[in-house]
Parts: structure tokens; sequence; C-alpha cells
């Protein structure tokens, strides 16, 4: 999904493509009721002419999707893909709504274009949505690709790339400025949709309600794979830092306005002997893995590592290895249970989407395994896993290439 480096990247997907992943037995109960089976799955959307997408060697496609917060009356959901080629390429979201009739399909000529930027390279899209606690849609922008960030546009306040934006979907044409954004109104000709900047390729981000943070996954350049808390209008350094380390390249370099005083590090690092792309990851507040209550659950994408961060917003976090699976990870999700799913990213006969369950093997000590939940499914490059907000059963994966799927649970 993220391009690192290209002779790595395919060697894990070939990898991935090999492995021999017999199918998991059905999850045991564990005392706390694990959530329902999905039993079926269906095509909810197919825009797959289009999206501009290159599943298993790139990084362009059909990226994001978020539910409107009012999706259960008001049938809205959104989406965030790539579209065009060459000097026209484009991060577009888009406003869709579910089809009148029938809940598990949308209506493909809903779409209204909310907001288009342009894509200078292929790479580093970003491509997370989601709504927060205050409605606001939030949109993961990445520096625009190449590697270094050339055109050192996450230093830049004058546009959209390398930022975390919010927006207000409900107001304005096709959108409004919240009041309380950091720049709102600012003279500086600054872009007033900026959240947070000095992000490189935040494509994994999450928000976890009972703190009010917001988690994101930075990935990193050739060094260091990080993850922030992010606040408003802070400045997470890029490409003046790597990590919480002073970037000086290759490739590229640190933008000329760099050192910036006030840049805020990670509150948590890894290098290459952990992985090579980190995929952000929930905070864990569902019923069944009860040792990672309040750990904030992430993967490195290409070495499958799987791990629980234990952060107090005072202290410096510690980091506990939960699994180590043989293949990519794409994604995590939560379903209404907020139980937590990943996807394991492949070819489409080799994609599945798992979860993590404990086993405590003396008091207080426990391991850890990945059940696969959905046999049947053969994701095509998923990279997007969210449940609608609408009290079903339901959760919904985004395709790169340009589908969203839902699982049903007729289970009760
Ligand atoms: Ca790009
Ligand atoms: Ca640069
Ligand atoms: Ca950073």
């Amino acid at each position: 999904m993220r391009r690192t480096i290209a002779g790595l990247f395919l060697a894990l997907l070939a990898f991935a493509a090999c492995e021999d992943d017999p199918q998991a037995p059905p999850p045991n109960g564990n005392g706390n009721g694990p959530p329902p089976l999905p039993d079926s799955v269906l095509v909810f959307l197919d825009i797959s002419a289009r999206v501009a997408s290159n599943p298993g060697v790139g990084e362009l496609g059909l990226l994001g999707l978020a539910f409107h917060p009012k999706y259960e009356t008001n049938g809205q959901f959104f989406v965030y893909y790539t579209a065009g080629g060459g000097g026209s390429r484009v991060s577009r979201v888009s406003r869709f709504r579910v089809s009148a009739l029938d809940p598990n399909a949308a209506d493909p000529g809903s779409e209204s274009v909310i907001l288009e930027f342009s894509q200078p390279f292929d790479n580093h899209n970003a491509g997370q949505i989601a709504f927060g606690a205050d409605d606001y849609l939030y949109i993961a922008a990445g520096d625009g690709g190449s590697g270094g960030d050339p055109q050192d546009n996450a230093q830049d306040r004058t546009n959209l790339l390398g930022k975390i934006l919010r927006i207000d979907v409900d107001s304005g044409n096709p959108y409004a400025i919240p009041p309380d954004n950091p720049f709102a109104g600012n003279t500086d000709g600054y872009r007033e949709e900026i959240y947070a900047y000095g992000l490189r390729n935040p494509w994994r981000f999450s928000f976890d309600p009972p703190t009010g943070r917001l988690w994101v996954g930075d990935v990193g350049q050739l060094t260091w794979e990080e993850i922030d808390v992010v606040e408003s209008g802070m400045n997470y350094g890029w490409d003046c830092r790597e990590g919480a380390h002073d970037y000086n390249g290759p490739p590229g370099g640190p933008s000329a306005v760099c050192p910036v005083a006030g840049t805020v590090d990670p509150v948590w690092e890894y290098g290459r002997s952990s992985g090579n792309s980190v995929t952000g990851g929930y905070v864990y507040r569902g019923d069944s893995l009860t040792s990672v209550e309040g750990k904030y659950v992430f993967a490195d994408y290409g070495s499958g590592r799987i791990w629980a961060l234990t952060y107090d917003g005072v202290n410096p976090a510690t980091n506990e290895l939960l699994v180590d699976a043989t293949f990519l990870i794409s994604t995590f999700g939560i379903d209404k249970d907020n139980a937590l799913y990943l996807v394991q990213y492949a070819a489409a006969a080799s994609g599945k989407l798992h979860r993590i369950e404990q086993t405590e093997v003396t008091p207080g000590v426990y391991t850890y395994a990945l059940a696969q939940v959905f046999p049947e499914y053969a994701p095509s490059y998923a990279v997007d896993l969210q449940h609608p907000g609408d009290g079903s059963a339901r959760l919904f994966a985004a395709e790169q290439a340009g589908r969203v799927v839902v699982f049903n649970s007729t289970n009760p």
C-alpha cells in the first residue's frame, strides 16, 4: 500500500501471496460474548470506474470511508479516493447517499464532490476520513509524494498537503470552515481547512472518545515510523523532523524553513528493526480484550507486527508486542461494540479479516492470537474498515480498486 522501498515491497507482497493460512476455527466464547460473525458480504458501492487505483503496486485508490454521524436518518456517507492521472491527478472527497430502497446498497448516482486537491506524485495520499465528536469531518492528506517532500508541502500552510484537515460538511456549499479551526480567518494566506500540519503520510487516524485524543500513525521516510497525538494548530515536524530526529535526507532534504521551533515529537517511534510503514489503529474500548483496554493498538504494514501502546498523556509511552503476523496489515476498524478488527491486505484470493483474541495463561499474564472472522471473504486490497454507526451489526470495507462492501450478520 504505502510504497517504501519498491524491492522490499514486492518481496513482502510475494511473501503474503505464498502464505499458507489455514482456515481459522471459529472463535471460542471468552466469557465476554464475542461479536457475531458476519455471514454475508455484498457490494454496497462500486465506483471503480471513477477511481484511479493501482492495488498491489501503489498508493492510489479508494482510500477512506466515513459514515455521517446522522447516517441512520440522513443516509449520508463520505469517501476519499484518487482520480485522474498525470498533471490532473487529484484527491477527492465526495458525499454519497444510501439507496432509499435498500439499506445494503448505495446510490452511485448520488455523488457530490465536497473537496478536491491536486496530487503531484502518485504516493503519500493518506486518505483516512472520520467524523470527530464535534461532527466535523477530519481528512488526512499526505505530503504529495515522491520522497523527502520535494515540494516542501508539509511545512507550507498555504496548501492542503501534509496536513490533517477539518471541515463542516453540514454547512456552506460545499462545506464551511469550523470557526474554531486554528487558522480560521488568518491573514497569512494559510488554508483555513488546516487542523494540524507537518505530516508526511498520515495514512490512518482515529479518535478515542473517552479521552478526546486524535491518534495518528504517520509513515516515515527511511528511518522512523511514528505515532502522534494530534492537537489543533500544532506542527508535527515533517520535513524538518522524522520521528524525534532532525531530517536531513536523502532523498530530497528538509524545507528551507527548517529548523522550525515548536514542532511536536511523536509519542512513540520505531525504527527499521521493527517495521517499515506504520498502520495507525484504535484505542481499544471493546469488551473482549480486557488486558488491552485503553491501550492504542497499531501495526506495521510491512512486518505485520501488532502492538499495544500505553499512554497517559503525561508519562512516556510504553509499548508491548501483541502479535507478529506473517502478512501485510493495511487497516483496523471497530464495530458498534468497539470490537477491533484488522485487514490482511493481499491479492483478492488471500486477503482476510481478523480480530485479536487474548488467553490468560497465568493470572495477569496474557498471550494473543489472531482469529480469522470472515472465512468466506476474499477482499481485494481492502484499505478501510468501519461500522455505519446506525446500531446495526454491519461492518463496511473500502477496497482500494473502488468498491465498498458490507458485511452482514444475521446472528443475534
Ligand atoms: Ca500523492
Ligand atoms: Ca523537502
Ligand atoms: Ca512527526
